[in-house]
């Protein structure tokens, strides 16, 4: 599938600093090491109601990450997947009487619109799981042959589903560290089949749900004719375009569990490897009128809703950056005013002719960077060059055009 056109990064003297991030597993800042190219896995859209502010900041807060690391003189090798065929989009589809290809495809290229406005950089492997169902049928048999995947007969088709038998994977569970309570009910929320009568445990992951009537199915080999499983697409993607372990797998916090545990162990089970990624690495959820935004709630600000009523994409970025990722908060139309009022000022001080030395602006965006994102002090480093700036202007020539390529590269903001 094609991606988006990559915003240009503009070169800064000098190199950012070793890049930190907050682990889930280990509930700990730890510092990034992959060596000359890092692999980021980022889970993509369900494509039925694209691009919510919520979705926004994942992909921005990565984008920031991926920045980082190339400021700290690593390749960035960065995959991310479109869950272009599950439940939840046939529902949509079916409920609005759209044929479910074409609501993905229309999704998904409003998404691709709303990054490439948003100068987030585009993965290297951009890939929709109705384009890698052989990848996935052969990880799914490769899983069955060795004994970690067994089959459920099906009662309402001929065939039968696969599942993967949770009790033999070690490390099950050290991502998320809920309790097995806490771990069904999250299961059963998030497209989980806890009832299945058949499964070894109430938990296993369905990896190949064999055809229904009314349903897309495609070729499964030996596993007859049907369509993945959710978490075994992120699985096969990050196993193939990165290998184990890979450096960073990141998402939205609500899919810690079950999406990521299930798709670690899924890769631990097909590698006979561990870890699936060094580091887990998630966005707090962003909600609006009192709830997590979420596409199933319908409580959304749309990023293309924004972009028609004419805001300036690089505020809407702006508004994302004030929060630290790892802060939940709700969106509300202060965000936006403060964030176009921002871009604004910077926009004045950064067009001047000359300003204060900027080399210590330069350095605190970097270090904010790599210290766990810290994009809210990023952006604080700025505001006081800014604002110094605009009052006292300054000598050197050279600083506002050096600060300019500083905030595009590091922050993604272009001036
Ligand atoms: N296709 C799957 C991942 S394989 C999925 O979760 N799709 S999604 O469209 O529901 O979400 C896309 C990304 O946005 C995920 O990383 C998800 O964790 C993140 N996300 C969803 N809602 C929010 C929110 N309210 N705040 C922050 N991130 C969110
Ligand atoms: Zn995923």
């Amino acid at each position: 599938m094609h991606s988006w056109p990559s915003p240009f990064i503009p070169d800064v003297p000098g190199r950012g600093p070793a890049v930190h991030v907050h682990d889930t597993g280990r509930g700990a800042v730890v510092r990034l090491d992959p060596g000359p190219v890092a692999g980021l896995y980022v889970c993509g859209i369900t494509p039925y109601d694209a691009t919510h502010l919520g979705h926004a900041a994942t992909y921005v807060t990565f984008d920031v990450l991926g920045r980082a690391l190339r400021d700290a003189g690593h390749e960035v090798r960065y995959v991310q997947n479109v869950t272009d065929v599950d439940d939840p989009l046939l529902a949509r589809a079916a409920r609005d009487g759209l044929d479910w290809t074409h609501l993905a495809d229309r999704e998904t290229a409003l998404f691709r619109e709303d990054m490439t406005a948003l100068a987030v950089i585009a993965p290297d492997h951009y890939l929709g799981v109705t384009e890698s169902i052989d990848l996935i049928v052969e990880d799914v048999e490769q899983l069955e042959a060795s004994g970690a995947a067994y089959r459920v007969k099906a009662l309402d088709a001929a065939g039968f589903d696969v599942y993967l038998d949770i009790a033999q994977r070690p490390g099950f569970g050290d991502l998320s560290g809920l309790t097995r309570a806490q771990m069904l009910a999250r299961f059963a929320e998030n497209g989980g089949d806890p009832e299945r009568d058949g499964k070894r445990d109430a938990l296993d992951p369905l990896l190949w749900r064999t055809e229904r009537s009314g349903e897309p199915s495609w070729d499964g080999g030996t596993l007859g004719a049907g369509r993945p499983g959710w978490h075994i697409e992120c699985t096969a993607l990050a196993v193939r375009y990165l290998g184990m372990p890979f450096t960073v797998q990141g998402g939205g916090s609500d899919l810690v569990f079950p999406h990521h545990e299930m798709s670690a162990v899924q890769g631990c089970a097909l590698t006979g490897t561990r870890p699936f990624a060094e580091v887990f690495v998630h966005q707090a959820m962003v909600g609006f009128d009192g709830a997590k935004m979420s596409k199933s709630r319908g409580n959304l600000v749309l990023v293309s809703a924004l972009r028609n009523a004419g805001v300036d994409p690089m505020a809407i970025r702006l508004a994302l950056l004030a929060h630290h990722y790892r802060t939940e908060w709700e969106w509300t139309d202060d965000d936006l005013a403060t964030a176009d009022h921002r871009l604004q000022t910077w926009r004045a001080a950064l067009s001047g002719n000359g300003g204060p030395p900027a080399e210590d602006a330069v350095e605190a965006i970097r270090q904010a960077a790599a210290d766990d994102l810290d994009t809210p002090a990023a952006l604080a480093a700025v505001d006081a060059w800014a604002a110094r700036s605009l009052a006292e202007g300054g000598e050197d020539l050279g600083a506002p055009g050096v600060l300019a390529r500083a905030v595009d590269r590091t922050l993604g903001v272009r001036i």
